[in-house]
This record gives structure tokens, sequence and C-alpha cells, in this order.
């Protein structure tokens, strides 16, 4: 795969294959040459980059494996390109039109309107947007042209954006093609840019430029189409260099707030693994192993 064309954008010299991504057919998948940081990508580029229920296996499969890699530390999430076919840019289109059924996106042979009627179809997107909200990693949208809906909502749930000033455009147009993301990708868009602007993108299906996605807060950074990689390689070494917990202690601070118990659950699953490397934690866990009391003597109460 590291031979094959990846993207105009994409600089050969900084990746390398990352593992298992051989076998994908939808998406690609590298490790910066230093392994610390993740570039998973779209590649579906004549249809905008929009996902079928194959596409999400992978994507997930690509993210998980990231997850689960201790030396990565940032995932950035993009779209390969130019289309072959028009030279358009896109991040992601969202799900495929054209195998949408009545109960979910339908698994294909082939890229056109093959489908199994007998099976169930797929959102299974939603479980990506949770891998990514949920990672104790830093995941990066990079926004090299349209990102569409469930695409803008891939945008919304990434932790930062930085997008393309000449080809990257935002549109919701779930409510265009009868359907809706009503978790993430319009309630805490909600939060994110506040409700009159939220309701607008979804009501009106208008087209922002990345200027206007800056001005309204959906981005970070806008930065020229020729260093957008390069750009979100540099904002992806700033963060490589602090502290790991706490960047995961804060994404999850910041997370807390809007997922409920959830939320929590998942803070306190971090405040617990925090606690277990104290002295106290080791004497409670070993009084118990050698069948005395604990002795707390040397652990105050602070204040
Ligand atoms: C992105 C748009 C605005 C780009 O317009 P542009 O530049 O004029 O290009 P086009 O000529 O329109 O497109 C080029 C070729 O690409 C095909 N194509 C583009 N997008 C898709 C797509 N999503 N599915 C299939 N094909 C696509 C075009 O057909 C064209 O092909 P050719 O060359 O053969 O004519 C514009 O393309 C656009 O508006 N695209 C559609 C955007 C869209 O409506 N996406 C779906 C929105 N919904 C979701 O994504 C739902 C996601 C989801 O799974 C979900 C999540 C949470 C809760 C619920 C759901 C749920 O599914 O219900």
């Amino acid at each position: 795969m590291s031979d094959a064309f990846v993207s105009d954008l994409f600089d050969p010299s900084e990746w390398r294959a990352a593992p298992g991504s051989d076998g994908y057919r939808d998406i690609t998948a590298h490790v910066s040459t230093d392994g610390r940081i993740a570039r998973i990508a779209f590649d579906r580029p004549e249809v905008r980059n929009a996902f079928r229920p194959g596409t999400v296996d992978e994507l997930y499969r690509a993210l998980d494996i990231a997850r689960t890699d201790p030396r990565i530390g940032v995932v950035l999430l993009t779209g390969n390109g130019p289309s072959p076919k028009d030279g358009g840019w896109a991040f992601c289109s969202g799900g495929d039109q054209r195998i949408r059924g009545r109960d979910g996106y339908k698994y294909s042979d082939d890229e056109t309107s093959v489908t199994d009627s007998a099976r169930a179809g797929r959102l299974h997107i939603l479980e990506v947007q949770r891998l990514i909200r949920f990672m104790p990693k830093v995941v990066i949208a990079v926004v090299p042209g349209w990102a569409a809906g469930g695409g803008h909502s891939l945008n919304v749930v990434c932790d930062l954006s930085i997008a393309s000033e000449e080809h990257a455009l935002f549109k919701q147009t779930d409510a265009d093609v009868g359907s809706f993301d009503a978790g993430y990708g319009s309630a805490y868009f909600a939060r994110q840019i506040g409700q009159k602007f939220a309701r607008e993108v979804f009501f009106l299906a208008e087209t922002y430029t990345a200027r206007r996605a800056y001005e309204m807060g959906a981005v970070n950074r806008v930065v020229p189409h020729a260093e957008l990689e390069s750009e979100a390689i540099a904002m992806a070494r700033t963060i490589l260099g602090k502290s790991p917990t706490a960047i995961r202690m804060l994404k999850y601070a910041f997370n807390a707030v809007d997922d409920g118990m959830v939320g929590q659950q998942v803070f306190a699953g971090e405040a617990t693994r925090l606690a277990y490397g104290t002295d106290e934690a080791v004497e409670g866990r070993d009084s118990f192993l050698e069948k005395r009391d604990p002795d707390w003597s040397s652990f105050p109460w602070h204040f």
C-alpha cells in the first residue's frame, strides 16, 4: 500500500502503512514514521468520501487500532483526494445514499446498488462517533473539502478541526435527504456553536466556507490547502509534547458535562486508574491479600 497513490496532500516521507491496513478497501491508514500519529482517511473521493457499511467497519477497526496503540497520542481523520472524476475535494459526505434502505445502510459487493435486502441495515457510524468521543487520544478532523451530512457530524465529534481555506465546505444536508443525526451531530453541535447557528445549519442546509465555519466556532484553524496536512501534523506534534495523562483527563473533563452518567463513568474510570497508582490504594489491595486490617495511618485526609 505504501507505494500506491494516497492523496495529493499526503507526504509519503511522513508516513508508513498502519498495522492491518493492507486489507482496507474504502479507507487508508498510516502511522507517522516515529509511530506517534495515526492518519486515517476516507478513500472514496469519487463519491465525496461517502461511507457505506464496509467503510464504517474499516474506519472503526483503524480507529480502534490507534486507540490501543500506546505510542499513538493523536489521530488525524481526513479524506483523500482529489476526485478523479472532477477534481473535487471532500472530508466526507456522510452515508452513501445509493445503498440506504428502509432500516439503514446495506452492505453491497460493489459501490453501486446491489444490496442484500434480507440483511438488516446499519447505522453504525454512531459507534465510530462514540469511539472518537471516548478514545483517550486527541482526534483532529483534517478537512480538505466537503464535510456534509454524516461527514459534517464527524467534524463535530472530533476534538479539533483544521480546514482548507480554498476547498473546505460545510453543509448539513440531513434534512434534505430525510436523515437526522439527533445526537452529537446536532445537539452537541449546538453546544459547540450555539443554538441559533446550529439550528440554522440544519434547518437551512446552506453551504458554509471554512472561514465562516471558523467564525461560527465549528473549526479551530483555516490554513492554505497545500499546507493542510503539514499544519495538522504540526498541531499533533504540539499536543504530543504535553502530558498524556493531563490530555486524557482534560478530554474526559470536557466530555463529561455533556455525556451524562456515561461521561461521569469514563472520567471516573480514569480517576480510578490514577488512584490505583497511589500507595494508599496499594495498601488497600495488600491488606486484603494479606488478610489483615488496612493501615491508613500514613495517608492524610487532605483538605
Ligand atoms: C457533498 C455535496 C454537497 C457535494 O456537492 P458537489 O461538489 O456538487 O458534488 P456532487 O456532484 O453532488 O457529488 C459528486 C459525486 O459524488 C456522489 N455523492 C456525493 N455524496 C454522496 C453520498 N452521500 N452518497 C452517495 N453518493 C454521493 C454524487 O452522487 C456524485 O456522483 P456522480 O458523479 O456519479 O453523479 C453533495 O454531493 C451532497 O449533497 N451529497 C450528499 C450529502 C448527504 O446528504 N449525505 C447523507 C446525509 N445523511 C447521513 O450522512 C446520515 C449518516 C448516518 O449514518 C446517520 C447518523 C446518525 C443518525 C442517523 C443516520 C442515518 O443514516 O439516518
